[in-house]
């Protein structure tokens, strides 16, 4: 059997490279800590090239998400600095296997916080919340994979884009958005979707976070999980979401 640290070399240079690979689980189910352990230590190999942590990503924090892949464990990944894709920029496909995007909320860490918290204590620590985007790239073949896969994969984090900081007093509860490509609607949906109140979403980063020693810290972005299933993006897409209150983001693809 092949180690963690080897698991984590083949993730990361399958993401370096945007190729795919066979889901560990062909072999062996993967335990959700040694997920965990592979994530990492293949994120420290992206760091030490010279990418930095600037936050998390929860996952599966909605059932539309949960049904689309089959599974239904909160779970949580990195975001890098080179993950950062500037709101009206555009990526590259060469850069990706299979992209899809997704909406989302966005918090940003005014102080550490760490620990079992509540929603009201979460908030009172955020400077600001924005709408996001998030592209996923999982680098397993057909985007298949179980939680210890899909955990040693970073949660396929690939790219997000976030919209225009908001009072972190906004309520964000139940803000309906459109997911448009083209100009056509492919998504709608409310922040609802998200755990019931997108603070929930906060409230886990911040105990699991701290849970593996890496507290969220101040100027640390977190993104609350998607609130509608994920789209399949192609060469030439112009993506588009509309968030009621909080404004609109958008991003293109080219090749
Ligand atoms: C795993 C990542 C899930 C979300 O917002 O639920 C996620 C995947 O679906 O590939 O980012
Ligand atoms: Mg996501």
């Amino acid at each position: 059997m092949i180690d963690l640290a080897r698991m984590a070399e083949i993730v990361d240079d399958a993401a370096l490279s945007a190729t795919t690979i066979p889901q560990f689980s062909d072999e062996r189910a993967l335990t959700v800590a040694e997920g965990y352990e592979i994530q990492k230590l293949s994120m420290h190999r992206r760091y030490a090239r010279g990418d930095k942590r600037i936050g998390i990503k929860m996952g599966f924090t909605s059932r539309a998400k949960q049904l689309q892949m089959g599974l239904d464990d909160l779970i949580w990944g990195r975001l890098t600095e080179t993950m950062r894709v500037p709101e009206g920029g555009t990526i590259s496909m060469a850069q990706y296997v299979h992209p899809r995007v997704e909406p989302e909320i966005a918090y940003l860490i005014k102080h550490r916080l760490e620990g079992s918290v509540s929603a009201l204590e979460a908030l009172n620590a955020v400077a600001g919340v924005a709408c996001a985007l998030e592209v996923i790239d999982s680098r397993y073949a057909d985007f298949k994979f179980d939680v210890g896969d899909v955990l040693a994969d970073n949660t396929s984090a690939a790219g997000f884009v976030i919209g225009n900081w908001h009072a972190p007093d906004t309520d964000m509860v139940n803000l309906g958005l459109v997911l448009s490509i083209n100009g056509r609607p492919r998504q709608i949906g409310s922040t609802a979707a998200i755990m019931g109140n997108p603070a929930r979403a906060l409230v886990a980063a911040i105990r699991m976070a701290a849970e593996v020693g890496e507290p969220l810290e101040p100027g640390d972005i977190v993104l609350a999980g998607a609130a509608t299933a994920a789209v399949e993006l192609a060469v030439g897409d112009h993506v588009e979401a509309q968030f009621e209150t909080l404004g609109s983001i958008g991003f293109a693809i080219i090749e």
